[in-house]
């Protein structure tokens, strides 16, 4: 094993976000293994080390994702999101997620917090203002943003891309960028109509980003440093900020009626609008130099937490910037793609149904498979055999013998200690270090060699 040496700058404490889930569905353990499984081990970590932490997380609860469900359900998106964010925040709760808030996002803290920060970037000059025209449904007489508009993605050409992503190669795309587009409300293809909105001039920021990521966080995972590497070498392009949709925060400005802030421009300052909730001192755990601030992220959300928030909290002005984004690739399930809409998943809620008091069974399986580096595979299989062989058979006998055989023996004392042999000895040196090499682990983020190390 690669001894690490652990971090050389000192922080005085830790921010450690994780993604908010759309309240569209429920978490499943794609969820889990790719950001709160591993969050929820680093922040017990650091709790367990006497560190001022910070742990948040809270439902996404607008954009076009919450839209979609509403208008499938016939219900209100309100409907939606109060339905949601129930179940994802009990499944947390009874999951055994140590999150210190689970917050959402049409609380009005955050409607305000998001609001007061646009209101910010405009009046500093940091938008641009532009009329262009975007895809529009003429049966439906409305603007097609984001994942109302599917295409091909113009780089990979997967056939399902979304009018902002393409969740197949992880570009971050402008609607107009993709082949065939198509309504996904009626199927049919798009007019183009003018409208103005709001700009983040990213391409402003290169220098900045060349520095501050290229050079000075060489250190993220390489599936991260990769995606961001890849972007910023293509050229960073002006991202819209807002919306023509009906569903979220208004846009704070006269003259905007019926325009919104782009989800992603909201739900990143949800992390801020949470903290504020949390704490009254919150200010020292956004803006302190000596706050290590971390976002734990699956792979899709890499260029809005690398890229565009901190672009956003850099033309602010005020904020700290992410030290590090551990973010992991997907889990499949029985060797296919985990999939919300094809029912395929593994249920948090479902689980905890079926397999009442095993959480640590699932934490600790979905930490053994964790997708780190690459995609990875859950299998019941190798669930029940992890179950048994490894929880019960190895951890759970040592445990049991141990304490089995000195009953037996000892009158249920631990023994006083005899002259120790060459062979004890060379084991009591070992066993000392392994707590140091488990926390380096963790601390860069290895879960899965982190759990193999306290296994052996
Ligand atoms: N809701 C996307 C997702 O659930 C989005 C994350 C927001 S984090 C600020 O994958
Ligand atoms: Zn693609």
């Amino acid at each position: 094993m690669n001894f690490q040496q652990p971090n050389v700058k000192n922080f005085k404490r830790y921010t450690v976000t994780t993604a908010l889930p759309y309240a569209n569905g429920p978490i499943h353990i794609g969820h889990l293994a790719g950001v709160y499984v591993p969050a929820d081990i680093y922040v017990r970590y650091l709790r367990s080390t006497n560190q001022d932490v910070v742990f948040i997380g809270g439902s996404d609860e607008h954009g076009v994702p919450i839209t979609i469900k509403a208008r499938q359900l016939g219900v209100t998106p309100q409907d939606i999101v109060d339905r949601y964010h129930e179940i994802i925040k009990k499944s947390f709760e009874d999951f055994g997620i140590s999150l210190d808030i689970y917050s959402r996002t049409t609380n009005q803290v955050h409607h305000e917090t998001a609001s007061e920060f646009f209101k910010k970037l405009y009046d500093t000059g940091k938008f641009i203002e532009k009329t262009t025209e975007q895809y529009f449904d003429e049966a439906n007489n409305q603007f097609l943003a984001d994942r109302y508009i599917t295409g091909e993605c113009p780089h990979c050409h997967n056939l399902n891309a979304y009018g902002d992503q393409c969740e197949q190669c992880g570009t971050s795309l402008n609607a107009t960028d993709l082949i065939n587009p198509k309504s996904a409300i009626s199927g049919n293809t798009p007019i183009l109509k003018e409208t103005k909105h709001w700009y983040l001039p990213l391409n402003e920021y290169d220098d900045f980003f060349k520095q501050w990521i290229l050079e000075e966080h060489k250190e993220w995972k390489p599936n991260v440093y990769g995606q961001c590497k890849s972007w910023i070498d293509m050229g960073l392009q002006p991202r819209a900020v807002t919306r023509d949709l009906d569903w979220g925060i208004k846009v704070p400005l006269e003259n905007s009626e019926g325009k919104v802030l782009y989800v992603w421009f909201d739900a990143p300052i949800g992390y801020i609008s949470a903290t504020k909730e949390l704490r009254p001192d919150w200010e020292k755990y956004w803006k302190d130099e000596e706050t290590k601030l971390v976002h734990f992220i699956g792979k899709d959300n890499i260029v809005f937490h690398c890229i565009i928030f901190p672009a956003m909290l850099k033309a602010e002005g005020s904020y700290i910037l992410p030290e590090n984004v551990p973010a992991n690739e997907f889990l499949n399930l029985e060797n296919d793609k985990i999939s919300t809409s094809r029912n395929w998943a593994v249920w948090l809620h479902e689980y905890l149904q079926e397999f009442p008091n095993q959480q640590d069974v699932l934490r600790y399986v979905l930490t053994a498979t964790a997708p780190e580096t690459k995609d990875n595979d859950f299998t019941w299989k190798d669930f029940q055999t992890r179950n048994n062989s490894e929880l019960l058979a190895i951890f759970g006998n040592f445990v049991n013998r141990t304490i089995v055989l000195i009953d037996k023996y000892y009158e249920g004392k631990v023994p006083e200690c005899l002259e120790l042999t060459t062979l004890d000895k060379e084991i009591v040196e070992e066993i000392k270090v392994i707590p140091q090499k488990v926390a380096a682990l963790i601390e860069h983020y290895k879960f899965r060699e982190a759990l193999t190390e306290m296994m052996s």
